[in-house]
């Protein structure tokens, strides 16, 4: 075997990069922990987001020796919204469970996988509550196409013991909220309210998120992409179908892309650009994705990276997201998001039918 010269100049590199054995790691690019101590004060937050990210490690551990570890296939059971639950969804839920409930910063805690809120007995409880699908786009499990972690937190109203009541509230409230993509890289994306939106990498020589990009719609709205599972086109308004049908003409037609991984393709929107939908339908009139751990999550971050977050036309009226109030823990809504020009692109064929849309 030859050897070939290598291709970068190390003296160079050497300057911008700790060069360990077989990886570069950025000099000052702050790890996650980092990160969240220089943004905020409450060091409760701190534990909070440490302990997420942990889950986080750990499930991305668990989904990468699923097929050793005998995790692929159905656990047996249906999980709050009748979805049969697999086996790496339980395991996953139970790492998130118990290290929030153990984490002492935590009040109450809604999960995907849990029919119920969990409480944080009194004695235990600290002040916030979170809410998130521990392994999204269950059915990309067991053929190992990317899935991801979704959380939203919010903090529990002042002196009052934590109580369901803490966390049905508008997306406005939350804190911070974030996902957490497992695929050929796992990427942990995370804001504060009102800050940018921030990808950490994990690098698996360290077994640290470190900081590697800042999320931001691109300039002019990047690449043409739309997002949305067609086969439901059938059930849509009339709109919606127009919308789409029109996507696909013209001179630089939208390309199709659609894992069925909401993570994986709220992902993509926001690196590449283009519109993720999950409409109402006539046979699913909220839509398929829920308020707390889906919707609200990603529309925070939709937002913050300069897009527009909009469920589309439900009950009667084009809402923003965040501005949704659930009145159960795993209510729906539909969901419209992207980039300004094609949520705009997207809006206007309502416009053209007569419907007002609210700016
Ligand atoms: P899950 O939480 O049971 O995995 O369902 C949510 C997933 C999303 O990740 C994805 O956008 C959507 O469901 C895909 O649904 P469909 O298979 O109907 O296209
Ligand atoms: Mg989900």
């Amino acid at each position: 075997m030859t050897f070939q010269p290598c291709p970068f100049n190390l003296s160079t590199i050497n300057s911008h990069f700790f060069l360990t054995s077989s990886h570069l790691i950025p000099q000052n690019a702050p790890t996650l922990a980092g990160f969240v101590m220089q943004n905020t004060k409450d060091k409760d937050l701190v534990i909070l987001m440490q302990a997420i990210a942990l889950c986080c490690k750990q499930i991305s551990t668990a989904v990468k020796r699923a097929g050793i570890a005998k995790l692929y296939g159905l656990a047996g059971e249906q999980n709050s919204t009748g979805d049969d639950q697999k086996k790496l969804d339980v395991m996953s839920n139970e790492i998130m469970t118990n290290a929030l409930r153990n984490s002492g910063v935590c009040a109450v805690l809604v999960s995907e996988e849990d029919e119920e809120p969990i409480i944080v007995p009194e004695g235990n409880q600290g002040k916030y509550c979170v809410a998130f699908d521990p392994l999204d786009g269950s059915s990309n499990i067991d053929c190992n196409v990317s899935v991801g972690t979704i959380f939203g937190v919010y903090e529990k109203k002042e002196g009052s013991v934590g109580t369901t009541a803490d966390i049905l509230r508008g997306g406005d409230d939350m804190l911070c909220a974030g996902y957490c993509v497992y695929s050929s890289a796992v990427e942990l994306v995370f804001a504060f309210k009102g800050g940018g939106v921030h990808c950490f990498c994990l690098d698996p020589s360290i077994g640290e998120f470190i900081n590697s990009r800042v999320m931001k719609f691109p300039e002019g709205g990047g690449k043409k992409i739309y997002s949305c599972n067609e086969g439901n086109s059938e059930k849509w308004d009339q709109p919606i179908k127009d919308c789409v049908e029109a996507f696909k003409i013209g001179e630089k037609p939208y390309a199709a892309r659609y894992t069925g991984s909401m993570v994986a393709d709220i992902h993509r929107t926001l690196l590449y650009g283009g519109i993720f939908m999950y409409p109402a339908d006539k046979k699913s009139p909220k839509g398929k994705l829920r308020i707390l751990y889906e919707g609200f999550p990603m529309a925070m971050l939709i937002e913050q990276c300069g897009g527009i977050a909009s469920t589309g036309l439900f009950n009667g009226s084009f809402q923003r997201i965040l501005d949704v109030v659930p009145g159960h823990i795993h209510d729906r809504c539909p969901i419209i998001m992207g980039g300004e020009r094609d949520v705009n692109f997207f809006y206007s064929f309502y416009e053209n039918a007569g419907i007002e849309i609210p700016k």
